[in-house]
């Protein structure tokens, strides 16, 4: 089929997800919200991290982002207008906290319950993320995660949210990509705050668990009906040959990055090898920290872009036959399937939203003003296939969100790669629904997509595959 887009109502064949199933989009603060030093925000991390010379491409900052701050209402009628169900948003902790912990900017506040007030009545389902990565500077300034304290500061902020915001915002996600913040930010010093320590990088983890758990406990003291989760980046890996190197390469890969976090939220432990591995840049645990970790989540986010090939000396860049995205991220839907079921089998896991799905691509504004991102729409398909394939194969799949509703600052590649399903002109701050977006709003209009014949049947094979082994 060339062209996948087969109008739906007339398509022979369609792949279709259950009434129930809730279509969203996300997006984080700090990327989108502009507005960072108004109505009594204090400065995050990012903030700091941005303003130093040489730490982003084109020294671009969030300084205004996508101005969101300012054009909330415009942002929910597109929203509306594509008929999303549910919209991830991040808060800003240093909005609300200027200073991180102490006296709450009122201001901060009213921003979100606007936001929230609005999204409900455009009938969009707000799902609030506590932490995406904008930590507010003065709590770095005394270790930042690396302090165990700011765990405890993370379970005030999450209660003064719960407080004002709980008897709107049912659905929680504490932290966004622990691994991202552990090991890109501490490790490698790529993102905020710029830290090159192994160990240091361990212990953040650890400590970002630990806030995981002690914001859950807050989350449901004051609303028992909260729905708490977190959001895992997975990165699922293959041995790049059957070598006994490369197999074990790839299964110490996978403990290092999912298995660090998958293990300690539903088994209570770390993976014991890698913890030996690690002697002792490993981190200090306290007693009962596990059982705080642990403890019974509403859903599992999983945030999902590619797969990493690993080979004993260490990933492969380029795999013969692959497709690549902006972001140098092999497009491997296959692999998420896999990884759906396998995690799905391992673990005893709450139902799974993927939280984040979606691609970057050098997006080009028509003389018509069209954005014509087939790309970006056949990735979201053929992910959303796979996902379906998944589901019939009993995972627990509950929604999908993409990433992202917006062209937005891309961390430290600046703006110079567009994730959005609507295109952001960020000189003048138009917005153009891209072709993805069109075709993602018709996927939720009508439940599902039109699809080859070949895709049909490979989901009712799976189907009365599944049925003959019950
Ligand atoms: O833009 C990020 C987002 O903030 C976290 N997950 C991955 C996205 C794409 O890199």
């Amino acid at each position: 089929m060339a062209d996948k887009d087969v109008s739906f109502p007339t398509a022979e064949y369609c792949v279709t997800f259950p009434r129930n199933f809730l279509w969203g989009a996300a997006t984080a603060a700090y990327q989108i919200e502009g507005a960072w030093n108004e109505d009594g925000k204090g400065e995050s991390i990012w903030d700091r991290f941005s303003h130093t010379e040489g730490t982003i491409l084109n020294s671009d900052t969030g300084d205004v982002a996508c101005d969101h701050y300012h054009r909330l209402d415009k942002d929910i009628a597109l929203m509306k207008e594509l008929g999303i169900r549910a919209y991830r948003f991040s808060i800003s902790w240093p909005r609300i906290f200027p200073d991180g912990k102490g006296l709450v900017n009122l201001a901060g506040l009213d921003f979100y319950n606007r936001l929230v007030d609005k999204l409900l009545e455009a009938q969009i389902q707000p799902f609030a993320t506590l932490y995406h990565w904008d930590l507010p500077q003065p709590l770095q300034d005394i270790g930042g995660w690396s302090n165990r304290e700011v765990s405890s500061y993370f379970c005030d902020y999450a209660a003064v949210l719960s407080k004002h915001l709980g008897d709107r915002v049912r659905n929680w996600v504490t932290i966004n990509e622990p691994w991202v913040i552990a090991n890109i930010g501490h490790r490698d010093g790529l993102m905020a705050p710029g830290i090159k320590s192994q160990k240091t990088s361990l212990q953040v983890a650890h400590h970002l668990l630990v806030a995981h758990g002690k914001a859950t406990q807050a989350l449901r003291a004051d609303n028992p009906s909260a729905r708490v989760g977190i959001a895992l980046d997975m990165r699922p890996t293959a041995p790049a040959s059957d070598s006994p190197e490369d197999v074990e390469a790839a299964r110490k890969t996978w403990t290092r990055e999912a298995r660090w976090y998958l293990d300690p939220l539903f088994k209570a432990y770390y993976p014991p090898d890698i913890w030996t591995e690690y002697g002792e840049n490993a981190p200090i645990v306290k007693p009962r920290d596990m059982s705080l970790i642990s403890q019974n989540l509403d859903f599992l986010g999983i945030n999902y872009y590619t797969r990493t090939v690993c080979s004993k000396d260490g990933p492969v860049e380029r795999i013969p036959g692959s497709e690549y995205t902006e972001m140098n991220w092999e497009i491997a839907p296959e692999a998420f399937c896999k990884m759906l079921i396998e995690i799905s089998h391992e673990y005893n896991l709450p139902p799974i939203y993927i939280t984040e799905n979606g691609a970057a691509f050098n997006d080009v504004v028509t003389t018509e003003g069209t954005v014509e991102d087939t790309n970006r729409r056949d990735y979201m398909r053929d992910h959303l296939l796979q996902a379906r394939i998944a589901m019939e194969e009993g995972v627990n799949l509950a929604g999908y969100f993409v990433w992202s509703l917006l062209d937005n600052f891309e961390w430290a590649f600046g703006y110079s790669k567009r994730f959005g399903i609507i295109h952001v002109d960020f000189k003048t701050q138009d917005r153009i629904i891209k072709k993805s977006g069109h075709w993602f709003s018709s996927v939720i209009k009508n439940y599902g997509f039109a699809s080859e014949k070949a895709e049909h049947e490979r989901i009712t094979a799976v189907s009365a595959n599944r049925a003959d082994r019950r």
